[in-house]
Order: C-alpha cells, then sequence, then structure tokens
C-alpha cells in the first residue's frame, strides 16, 4: 500500500508527507444524523467532503428538518435492522460509518434493555456491515464508561472501567467490540471518550451532563435555573466545535500512528455547577441559581472522572481543543441570543 509506507521512496521525496498519510473519507454515512452530535456533525462533514458524500440516516420518528434535510442524502437507517443498514451502506458505496445511536445515561436506566439493543445489538450489526462492505467505524464511548473505582483525577487512558450504569455497561462494551472488530477482522474501528458536549442547536435528552446545556436557556431567557447536580460535583465538558473537530480528525488520523483506537479519553475543560454559574454571571450578572439535587443524576454523576488525562490522543493524532470555559460561555450566550430572539 503505496500511500501509507513510510518506507516508500514517493514518500521520500514528498514535501508533505503529513498530508498525504491523512485517511480519506469518500462516502460517509451518519447514524443517528437527528440527534444532538448527529445533526451538526452531518453539516459539518458535508461542509468538509461536499454535501452528496454524506449521508443523514435517521430511524422514522425522528425525520431531519430544514438545512439538514435539504443539503444532502438522507435514508432511514435503523441500527436495529441489519438488511437495512447493508442496504443503505451498498446504496451510497459508504467507506465511513459515524455510528451516534445510543440512549443518554439517565434515560438508559430505566431503559436498560432498550439502551443494550441500540448500543450493542445495534452496533454489532455496524461492525458486521463494516467487515462486509470496508468500512470505518466511528462509534463514541464516554466518560460514562467509567465507574466508582476509576481515579477520578487526571483519569488515566488506560485504566479500571467497572460502571454501574446501563450506559456505561453499553460503553465499555463498544470499545471492547470495536477493538475486537479491529484485532479480528481489520475493520478500522476508532473512538473517543466524548465528555458532556455543551451545544447551542439541537438539545441533548436524558443525559447526567445536560444542566451544563440547560442553564445557558435559562440565562438567556432571564429565568432562574434549578440545578440538578450538587456544587462541586466535577466533571469534564467540552464544547461542541471541538466534539466535531476531535471526531473527524480522528477518523483522518494516519492509522500507523494509532497505538490505541477505542476509545481516546478527549479533554478541554472541567467544571462544577457553580463555575459555570459564575462564568455565566459575567456576561448575565442578574442571573440566579438555586440547587434541587436529582439522585440519579448525583450518583451518576459522581461516578465519573473529575477531569481526564488526554495525552495519548494529544500524542497519537495531534488532539487539541480550541474552546475554554470563557470562550464558550460567550458564543453559547451570542448563540442563544439570536436563536431565542432575545
Ligand atoms: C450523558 O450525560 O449521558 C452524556 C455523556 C457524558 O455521555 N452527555
Amino acid at each position: 500500500m503505496l500511500l501509507y509506507s513510510k518506507k516508500s521512496s514517493y514518500f521520500a521525496d514528498s514535501k508533505d508527507i503529513k498530508t498525504l498519510l491523512i485517511r480519506k473519507m469518500k462516502n460517509i454515512l451518519v447514524i443517528g444524523a437527528t440527534g444532538q452530535i448527529g445533526s451538526e456533525l452531518t453539516m459539518e462533514l458535508r461542509e468538509r467532503y461536499g454535501n452528496e458524500h454524506v449521508v443523514a440516516g435517521y430511524i422514522v420518528g425522528a425525520e431531519p428538518k430544514g438545512e439538514l434535510k435539504e443539503s444532502g442524502p438522507s435514508a432511514i437507517a435503523d441500527v436495529t435492522n441489519v438488511e437495512m443498514i447493508a442496504s443503505v451502506v451498498k446504496q451510497y458505496r459508504i467507506d465511513t460509518i459515524y455510528n451516534l445511536a445510543a440512549l443518554l445515561s439517565v434515560v438508559a436506566e430505566s431503559k436498560p434493555r432498550l439502551a443494550w439493543k441500540i448500543g450493542i445489538d445495534g452496533l454489532w450489526n455496524i461492525l458486521e456491515v463494516a467487515r462486509e462492505n470496508h468500512c470505518a467505524v466511528f462509534t463514541p464511548s464516554s466518560i460514562g464508561s467509567f465507574g466508582e473505582n476509576t481515579p477520578h483525577n487526571l483519569t488515566p487512558q488506560d485504566t479500571i472501567q467497572r460502571p454501574r450504569t446501563m450506559y456505561g455497561v453499553t460503553k465499555v462494551t463498544t470499545e471492547l467490540l470495536s477493538d475486537y472488530y479491529h484485532n479480528k477482522y481489520g475493520v478500522d474501528t476508532r473512538a473517543v471518550r466524548f465528555p458532556g458536549i455543551i451545544s447551542n442547536v439541537t438539545p441533548p435528552g436524558g443525559g447526567t451532563t445536560d444542566y451544563a446545556v440547560d442553564i445557558f436557556y435559562y440565562a438567556v431567557r432571564g429565568e432562574k435555573f434549578v440545578c440538578p447536580i450538587k456544587a462541586g460535583t466535577l466533571m469534564d465538558m467540552m464544547y461542541m466545535p471541538d466534539a466535531l473537530n476531535a471526531a473527524i480528525m480522528l477518523m483522518e488520523a494516519d492509522p500507523t500512528k494509532l497505538i490505541h483506537r477505542n476509545a481516546f479519553n478527549i479533554a478541554s475543560m472541567s467544571f462544577a455547577p457553580e463555575t459555570i454559574y459564575e462564568a455565566i454571571r459575567k456576561y448575565e450578572p442578574t442571573f440566579e441559581m438555586t440547587y434541587d439535587v436529582d439522585p440519579l443524576k448525583q450518583r451518576i454523576a459522581n461516578s465519573w472522572p473529575d477531569k481526564m488525562d488526554d495525552s495519548c490522543a494529544r500524542a497519537e493524532w495531534g488532539w487539541k481543543p480550541t474552546y475554554d470555559l470563557d470562550s464558550m460561555t460567550k458564543d453559547m450566550l451570542e448563540k442563544l441570543r439570536i436563536k431565542l430572539n432575545k
């Protein structure tokens, strides 16, 4: 394989070896394209790879709308239906799948069987289709893949992963199954462990970190926010543009540099409720917050890292976030004021 051989004489003469080693995605399927991450990832991929090369996969009842619908192809792609996934992959000659189908942590606790069906039975279907059709696969893991006995401060890349939530169980299984398909069948599986993602476009639903999105809507509407997470509870968070960049950078990365695959710790900021509250008050000085702690959310939050060590992602594929708490807060408030007409 000339393109990936560092020893080839072709590269010896090349001025920009790094650029040539970048993995190219030609036709991409985003499964869960109407969800929190999927809706923005699909648009970002269309911007970078061309509208017609990125298929928005959705399930009945969650159809794409507006720009997402108008700007490129879309197809029903239910992860629980292996024939359906195979047929979409063949029809659009897909070489890369972003598999974002999952239930978030809180809702997965109330529907554990469904969380497994979508997260793991669904992943098995995707990996089988990928194996037969030579696709690369990105299936995100999460800070939820860690548990109470994981070191919480600067959580290492390789460490104890014994979560007690169904979300965590599916995320650890996702990592293991993705590595299994890579090691056994050579499927190009790659993933990151996402922190709580903060965005002003599609709201999350049923997660433990959702408070860090909701708080901005309350601040912009001029309403008091009641926080379900206790003061002092640290969790990793990330602004959506950095999360999208991580997912795309990793799938474009030179495979010869990847020591790890499923899944990389990535981090950009870690904060507790009172810290984000103060960051917002810098721009909205009259904003008020009180606490009414949700026991389930608090139990889940307590079991997650305070802050992850992302040095492997930085070393192996050049991960580097752009936003910190202040620059994210400023941008979120500006965008939401426009969105909510405030
Ligand atoms: C959740 O809170 O469930 C998600 C996550 C951190 O994976 N946002």
